[in-house]
């Protein structure tokens, strides 16, 4: 006589929702970042666009957009909470600031 051993499956209904991953533009124009100050959250994309002539960078600490001649668009997804300085490779006057929060 065998014993027959009950195998629950667990199905978890709880799957992870979709990731609302929100795009934030920023705007690159008359060498400044526009808005120079944003807000995200774990796993948005910020997305610059170089209205300038002039190529500019989005640069953080180990991460660039790079180069971003005129009417290009460079993302960056931000991955950590905190607050993310970037500035512009070429012009280091340039600068902006992304606060980071967790995910929604
Ligand atoms: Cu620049």
């Amino acid at each position: 006589m065998s014993r027959i051993i009950p195998i629950i499956i667990v199905t978890c209904l709880c799957a992870s929702p979709l990731l609302a991953q929100t795009v934030h533009q920023v705007d690159i124009k008359t060498f400044a970042f526009v808005p120079a100050t944003i807000s995200a959250a774990v796993g948005d994309i910020i997305e610059w666009t170089n209205h300038d002539f002039a190529p500019h960078t989005a640069t953080g600490d180990g991460w660039s957009t790079g180069e971003l001649k005129y009417d290009a668009t460079g993302r960056y997804i931000v991955s950590v909470a905190g607050v993310v300085v970037y500035h512009c490779a070429y012009h280091p006057h340039m600068t902006g600031t992304i606060t980071v929060t967790e995910a929604k």
